[in-house]
């Protein structure tokens, strides 16, 4: 099937959660709704990313819909972070659930998205030549949907298998036998590399920059503590939405276990820090950092929690020089963002895996059978490159996407993404950009911001249609105010130290702004709801003429 000028209420990019979401809301407001997905199935980053250990690092009784009570009540999730897999199931059986899949077009990527100004129109291509035409467009399009293949000469020499992490193919790759070689240290390869390590015949990462992780405690879940987890899962579903847990999520049913022990630093002694750090490595997980409230405002709490992770790094390592490479020094913890890993320190004790540092002996080139190093050449069956993503904006560049008067909005975003609330665009009207640059996204639970922005486009379609309206736009003034406010408040935080793919940092030549908005899942309501109860604050809603 192929769409052909046609017509629609609204079209969405993308079959991920947000889009899966997005179709669910509007089709139950009577929309005729059509979606276009690159993949062959929805999912969205869980379709993608099957690289091995693939799993959530937020917790899965929070990594979920909230927005039907039975549906959260009926789905069980098997382990306290959900495997790809697994999550990849749940995408499947709510699509199913609800009968989205005949609204939706697979295998079609949208290439072009052009605002036809005197129809009030977005007009979409797909590169299978489909065509069509809404006056909706809503991008669900990921914010880490666009990988970033390493700027290494030589990469495509090499003649053994090559995979990317976050394009893992559906066949099983096996590793018997095989000299593996890993290139980066995020979570992708964090949680990687303990799970090849333990049937390659050999396996070497090739580490530039070491990154913080934190244990995750993984286990099964307990029947009886879910069954009692759930009985009170509006409670714990309204906390996560005002971030009062952390916006992590919490799997104590005591609420109250996972609060901060300080709200600053400088009111906790070091033994005390300590106890508590441990306490809360124990229990796993992210919301370490939330141990004491200003970990991430502050650069001196911030090294105490650098410190104690860099003593858990060298308990677990034998190899004190490996330990020391594994230190991470360049960055605060947590302003690249904090890994969550199953026994990822501890797989260097293993006889068949080594470490390369690369800022000692750098890559100097990939050869046809392995990578030539500064200082000698390492022999490699099979390459994993982990090596991330053009973040938040990489999706939006891939589509030329045209606003009023032909505008580009690869030109607007020239020097970084300019949004409302990271939901809307000046000069683009009635486009919708979930989780969008200037929102908490990534930041947060991707779960409970999709849900938020979600419910929030619905009411605000319905309000247009009540004010008569056809034309939703965000004034110059509100844009222009929210930039300086999600910059200002990044500003107050440790996390432009990172040099992360948050700021840009990790693409050539990409303009360096601080993208999510660090004012929490919480704070970031509050605004909206604001904004919504004094009549749509910032957004103009006009008649087409
Ligand atoms: O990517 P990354 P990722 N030579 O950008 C290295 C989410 N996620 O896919 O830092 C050598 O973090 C690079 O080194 P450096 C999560 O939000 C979530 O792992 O540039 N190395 C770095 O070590 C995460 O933060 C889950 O010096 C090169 C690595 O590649 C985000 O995705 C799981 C290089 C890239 O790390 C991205 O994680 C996985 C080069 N030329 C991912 N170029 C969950 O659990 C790059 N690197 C939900």
């Amino acid at each position: 099937m192929k769409d052909e000028q046609a017509a629609f209420d609204a079209i969405i990019i993308g079959a991920g959660f947000a889009g899966v979401y997005m179709l669910y809301r509007l089709r139950d407001m009577g929309y005729n709704v059509r979606v276009y997905e690159a993949a062959d199935g929805v999912g969205g980053t869980w379709y993608w990313n099957r690289y091995p250990g693939a799993r959530c690092d937020a917790e899965s009784l929070a990594y979920s819909f909230s927005f039907d009570e039975e549906l959260e009540q009926e789905w069980e999730w098997t382990e306290r972070y959900a495997t790809q897999p697994e999550i990849l199931d749940y995408a499947e059986h709510v699509a199913d659930r609800y009968d989205l899949r005949p609204h939706m077009l697979f295998e079609r990527r949208v290439t072009a998205a052009h605002y036809d100004e005197a129809a009030n129109l977005w007009r979409i291509q797909t590169d299978e030549g489909d065509t069509a035409h809404a006056p909706i467009l809503i991008s669900a399009i990921g914010c880490l949907s666009v990988p970033a293949l390493p700027d290494i000469p030589g990469l495509d020499d090499f003649q053994g298998e090559r995979y990317q992490a976050s394009q893992w193919p559906h066949h099983r790759v096996l590793y018997e036998d095989k000299h593996v070689g890993v290139i980066g240290t995020g979570s992708s390869a964090i949680q990687s590399i303990p799970v090849i390590a333990e049937t390659a015949q050999q396996l070497t990462v090739f580490q530039r920059t070491p990154n913080f992780s934190v244990p995750a405690a993984n286990g099964p879940l307990d029947a009886d503590w879910v069954r009692a987890y759930k009985k009170n899962y509006r409670a714990h579903r309204e906390n996560y939405k005002w971030g009062l847990t952390n916006s992590f999520g919490d799997l104590t049913i005591d609420v109250r276990h996972s609060e901060p022990v300080a709200e600053f630093g400088r009111d906790i002694n070091d033994e005390d820090l300590e106890v508590a750090l441990e306490e809360s490595w124990k229990k796993g997980g992210a919301s370490f950092m939330s141990t004491v409230m200003d970990s991430m405002a502050n650069q001196e709490t911030n090294d105490r929690f650098a410190a104690f992770i860099h003593c858990k790094i060298h308990e677990a390592v034998d190899d004190p020089v490996t330990a020391a490479a594994l230190c991470p020094t360049s960055h605060p913890v947590g302003s690249r963002r904090i890994c969550v890993d199953i026994d990822y320190y501890k797989t260097y004790n293993r006889d068949n895996v080594s470490l390369v540092n690369l800022l000692e002996t750098p890559i100097e080139r990939i050869t046809e059978t392995g990578i030539q190093l500064s200082d000698r050449h390492v022999e490699l069956d099979m390459l994993v490159l982990a090596t991330g993503f053009d973040a938040m904006t990489g999706a939006f560049n891939k589509i030329d996407i045209r606003g009023r008067g032909n505008k580009a909005l690869k030109d607007k975003w020239a020097d970084g993404p300019k949004t409302y609330l990271g939901l809307m665009m000046v000069d683009f009207p009635n486009l919708f950009t979930i989780t969008g640059p200037g929102s908490p996204s990534v930041l947060s639970n991707m779960l409970i911001s999709i849900e938020q922005h979600v419910d929030m486009i619905a009411d605000c379609l319905t309000h247009a249609k009540e004010q008569g309206a056809q034309v939703i736009e965000p004034t110059q003034l509100s844009e222009d105010y929210w930039m300086q406010h999600a910059q200002q408040m990044a500003s107050q935080t440790l996390f432009p130290k990172g040099s992360s793919w948050y700021l840009g940092a990790n693409i050539k030549g990409k303009p360096q702004v601080f993208m999510p908005y660090t004012g929490g899942v919480g704070g970031y309501r509050e605004i909206c709801d604001k904004i919504i109860a004094q009549d749509w604050r910032g957004f103009s809603f006009t008649a087409h003429a």
